[in-house]
């Protein structure tokens, strides 16, 4: 079933896409495993686009089937929700950056995992984020970023923080982010998934 639904969206069939996903979700399907199959998906179309094999069109479409689908996935997530807050948490993507799906998912995994969540959206200049940390008390960070280009601000956003917020713990993920990456920024932790998001941040609030 999983390879189905990848195959309807590297085929770039909507309507199918969204129907394989009720089905794998009635049929009681773990949610996150169609999370998995959506990443896959978006990893074939991703090397097409390196490849010169489909355009920004099949980028944006792609990206909206990621939306719809994570759409469908969220009420099912919210049923196992915590109701107990462990701690606050600002989240956004890093200046120049646009890409949000996946940084909506880790927002609403934080969320739904007891965390009181800012979401300071796409393209957010380091100042904000310093900003956001002073108004809301948090005492962790997560920056998103997707592009090579997002890697020099990511590293201007934890140099600000550290000046400004001393004690934040900072996690950073997305794309190609690995532990190379995070000593390049001098952020304190990455995240392949929004899952080690929800782990790191409990870690850093006591909670585990
Ligand atoms: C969809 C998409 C788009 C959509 C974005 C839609 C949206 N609203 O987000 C659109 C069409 C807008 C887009 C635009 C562009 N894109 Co684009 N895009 C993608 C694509 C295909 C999928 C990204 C995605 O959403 N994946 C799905 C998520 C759910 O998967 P995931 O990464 O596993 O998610 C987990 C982790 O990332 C982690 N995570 C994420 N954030 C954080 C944060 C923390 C703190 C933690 C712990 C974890 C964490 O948790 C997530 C959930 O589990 C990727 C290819 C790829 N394979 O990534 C290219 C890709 C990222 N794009 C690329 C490019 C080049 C662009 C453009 C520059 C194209 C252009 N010429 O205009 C523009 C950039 C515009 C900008 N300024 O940002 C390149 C980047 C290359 C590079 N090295 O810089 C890629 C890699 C494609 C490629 N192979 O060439 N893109």
């Amino acid at each position: 079933m999983s390879q189905e639904l990848i195959d309807a969206i590297t085929e770039m069939r909507e309507e199918d896409a969204l129907a394989i996903t009720n089905k794998m979700l009635e049929e009681g399907t773990d949610p996150l495993e169609v999370l998995e199959a959506c990443r896959n998906a978006m990893e074939v179309i991703g090397n097409r686009f390196e490849t010169g094999d489909c355009f920004i069109p099949e980028l944006i479409l792609a990206g909206e089937m990621l939306s719809d689908i994570s759409e469908v996935i969220k009420p099912r997530m919210q049923e196992e929700a915590s109701q107990e807050k462990l701690g606050k948490v600002v989240v956004g993507t890093v200046e120049g950056d646009i890409h949000d799906i996946a940084k909506d998912i880790v927002v609403f995994m934080l969320d739904i995992n007891g965390f009181e969540v800012t979401d300071l959206g796409v393209d957010v200049p380091p100042a904000r984020f310093v900003e956001a940390v002073k108004q809301t008390g948090a005492t962790v960070v997560g920056l998103s970023g997707f592009l090579t280009l997002a890697y020099d601000p990511m590293k201007d956003t934890v140099a600000a923080l550290r000046e400004n917020n001393p004690g934040v713990k900072i996690m950073i993920g997305g794309g190609q982010i690995d532990d190379q990456i995070r000593e390049f920024t001098k952020a304190d932790a990455f995240g392949k998934d929004a899952m080690t998001a929800v782990s790191l941040a409990k870690e850093w609030v006591g909670a585990k």
